[in-house]
């Protein structure tokens, strides 16, 4: 009932979306395992509805009895059911999370991988507890140096050398293990979580690229020794040549995208208001600047005030547009530790980290 009054509500007051069923807001890249991608109406709202979706190998089937375990080097393993789990308290926060290989679509040449256009990014508000409080009550040897994280799907990945019949692992730092806003989720917009989301339990690592938030969590490991594994060393990776060490993806890259107007829009002259999202991992956006037609001369857009530390920010700008003909707008996002979105994004093997400033093309007629 309260999703069916709050679509309604969207609906009058976006008539752009008003034909397009919620269905439709997601873009199917791959049907099995399936992955998807949010469409552009759907990425105007503050909360992404549907989210994408995106798994290496599909929805596990669970026991009913969730059990998590907390294993390593730790002084008491646990094995926690998930009413237990709530018994550690309830952190909610709102989180942009963007796959790595977002806007893959746009890098040349094409690197392997899901092509992603633009929408493997999403908005949502995640509830459940702080993994800090969980570790800390397992007690943590004092050179522990990572922890690990299962899910409980097992695959093949695609990709040559790739091993058989693996789950997805991931490891964080114990630095970011330990921020008391990396979440244990059981819920997502106030719901339980979804099947596809992970249910019943997962991580979220807000700031960080989306393959650290491990889906359908059933084990913790902490470790002496860094991890190694798949999706570590050999994915999730910027691999810039042979020659050279590669880097491990973290923290989403500063960024932003423009979601008013739509792109090949018959616009008439006169005043244009152009709107949008800004984010990054790293720190808090601190500006948007928008070009007009490949001017150097950027504008200062105006920032909305935050939705929380770990979502994106909304921007607006109303521009004037006089000239009958083709029209280009660019948007750059800064953010408080210095970093400019750039007009162009290095080359990487696996198409990581794009968050080159697009270019969308209107029309004034
Ligand atoms: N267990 C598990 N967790 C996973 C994945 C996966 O394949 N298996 N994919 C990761 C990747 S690459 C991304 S971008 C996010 C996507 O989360 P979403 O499907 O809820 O949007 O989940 C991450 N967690
Ligand atoms: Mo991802």
């Amino acid at each position: 009932m309260g999703r069916q009054l709050a679509l309604l509500i969207s609906v009058e007051k976006d008539t752009e979306t008003s034909l397009i069923q919620p269905g439709h807001r997601l873009i199917i890249v791959k049907a099995d395992p399936f992955n998807a991608e949010a469409a552009r109406p759907a990425l105007r709202a503050e909360i992404t509805e549907p989210h994408f979706v995106r798994a290496h190998f599909g929805v596990p089937a669970l026991r009913r009895a969730h059990r998590l375990q907390i294993g390593g080097e730790v002084k008491r393993a646990l094995r926690l059911t998930l009413d237990q789990l709530k018994t550690f308290g309830r952190r909610e926060l709102t989180v942009t999370l963007e796959c790595a290989g977002n806007n893959r679509l746009d890098m040349s040449p094409l690197p392997p991988g899901e092509p992603w256009h633009e929408g493997a990014l999403s908005t949502a508000r995640w509830a459940g507890v702080s993994l800090a409080a969980v570790l800390e009550r397992a007690g943590l040897a004092p050179d522990a140096v990572q922890v690990a994280f299962e899910g409980a799907d097992r695959g093949t990945p695609d990709g040559e050398g790739a091993p058989h019949g693996i789950a997805f692992q991931r490891a964080l730092p114990i630095e970011k293990a330990l921020d008391p806003d990396t979440l244990l989720a059981l819920e997502m917009n106030g719901a339980p979580i979804p099947e596809r989301h992970g249910a019943p339990l997962r991580l979220i690592v807000p700031g960080w690229y989306g393959m650290a938030s491990v889906k359908w969590l059933e084990r913790i490991e902490v470790l002496r020794d860094p991890f190694e594994g798949w999706f570590q060393d050999d994915r999730y990776v910027y691999a810039h040549g042979d020659d050279q060490p590669t880097e491990p993806v973290a923290e989403m890259r500063c960024k932003s995208i423009v979601t008013r107007p739509e792109p090949g829009a018959i616009l008439r002259r006169g005043s244009l208001p152009i709107r949008g999202w800004a984010w990054s991992g790293s720190a808090e956006v601190a500006g948007v600047e928008i070009s007009i037609d490949g001017s150097e001369q950027w504008q200062a857009a105006q920032l909305d005030e935050p939705l929380g530390r770990y979502a994106w920010r909304a921007w607006k700008l109303t521009c004037r547009i006089e000239e009958p003909g083709r029209h280009t707008i660019r948007a750059r996002a800064l953010d408080a530790a210095g970093n400019r979105q750039p007009e162009w994004c290095r080359f990487n093997r696996y198409g990581y980290g794009n968050n080159a400033v697009q270019t969308l093309v209107v029309e004034v007629g």
